[in-house]
């Protein structure tokens, strides 16, 4: 099955209702890319976005079981749930709820489906959403990546310098939009994730990339590394850059500086800032924010 037909694809027999269609424009640096307009057949139209159908799919589920917990015992013995289910009980209930919402979401996930982009003037303004205390930007001058889980075996490491004299610049205007309910739109340069994959090929096991900013803090400024998820197939994404630029000019402390992933298919928390290390992985890695209850896909 190719991608598009996945993302066309139904649960429980239902007929294929979706259709997508690409209206196809001449494509300039900061012109809207085509974009993909999507055609319900009535009977499905109240499922109006992904998020409802999947609330009506595998969430249904999670809410029904979550409401189990505030019905009375007699309803919840007539339902067959067990009696007194405790604390952590309910915990892992609700965890593997949002894990068949998480593993939904991905099975949907389309390479091909692009974000839309904007021009330079429906550009806003964007917060500084460091969790904790924003890095102070002495790390700067030693800054450097490391990747490892490499094709060949070794461990490299690059500096800023090296990533913009090897890799070709690709810019794009996109939303960021944080699970906190804000989003902003910037215009963002840098190299694709992709080219670097191609120049420093991971080991044929890996299907995950762990990206992680070793100079992350937490609030009281004491270090925090904010270590992030990422399947390769998003990694590859044509949208998915490693950013050095924003709006115009180079990153500054705030949005990442001196490298920042920029990942417009999913949520501002994967965004790392001042990325120091992506490593290979052939199995999920630890995700910093999935540990602190959220979800591990975050798909917008
Ligand atoms: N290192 C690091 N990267 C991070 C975060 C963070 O706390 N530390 N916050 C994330 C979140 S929740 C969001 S919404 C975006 C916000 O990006 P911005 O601060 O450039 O607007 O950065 C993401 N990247
Ligand atoms: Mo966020």
């Amino acid at each position: 099955m190719n991608n598009e037909e996945k993302e066309r694809h139904t649960f429980d027999g239902m007929e294929p209702v979706v259709k997508s269609v690409s209206v196809k424009k001449p494509q300039s640096f900061f012109g809207e890319r085509p974009l993909t307009a999507i055609e319900m057949a009535p009977r499905v139209l109240r499922y109006q976005s992904r998020r409802d159908f999947l609330v009506f799919g595998a969430g249904a589920l999670a809410a029904l079981a979550g409401a189990g917990f505030v019905l009375p015992q007699q309803t919840l013995s007539r339902m067959g749930m067990p009696r007194n289910m405790d604390s952590p009980g309910k915990e892992w209930f609700l965890n593997k709820a949002l894990r068949i919402d998480d593993d939904v979401a991905e099975a949907l996930y389309s390479g091909t489906r692009r974000v839309p982009t904007y021009t330079k003037s429906q550009i806003t303004s964007l917060k500084n959403n460091y969790n904790g205390a924003t890095p102070d930007p002495s790390y700067i001058s030693g800054w450097n990546l490391t990747l490892s889980g490499l094709a060949s075996g070794l461990s490299i490491s690059l500096d800023i310098r090296n990533l913009l004299t090897r890799f070709s610049v690709h810019e794009q205007i996109t939303r960021l939009v944080c699970v906190e309910g804000w989003s902003g739109i910037a215009w963002w340069a840098g190299l694709k994730f992709d080219d670097l994959l191609r120049a420093y090929p991971p080991m044929s096991q890996a299907k995950w990339a762990r990206v992680e900013s070793s100079v992350n803090l937490d609030a009281s400024g004491n270090p925090d590394p904010y270590f992030m998820s990422l399947d390769l197939a998003t990694a590859r994404h044509p949208q998915t850059l490693l950013a050095t630029h924003v709006n115009g000019q180079p990153l500054t402390v705030d949005h990442g500086a001196p490298l920042r992933l920029l990942v417009p298919v999913k949520l501002g928390l994967k965004n790392v800032k001042a990325i120091t290390s992506i490593t290979y992985v052939a199995e999920e890695p630890r995700d910093y924010w999935a540990e602190r209850g959220y979800s591990r896909y975050d798909g917008i």
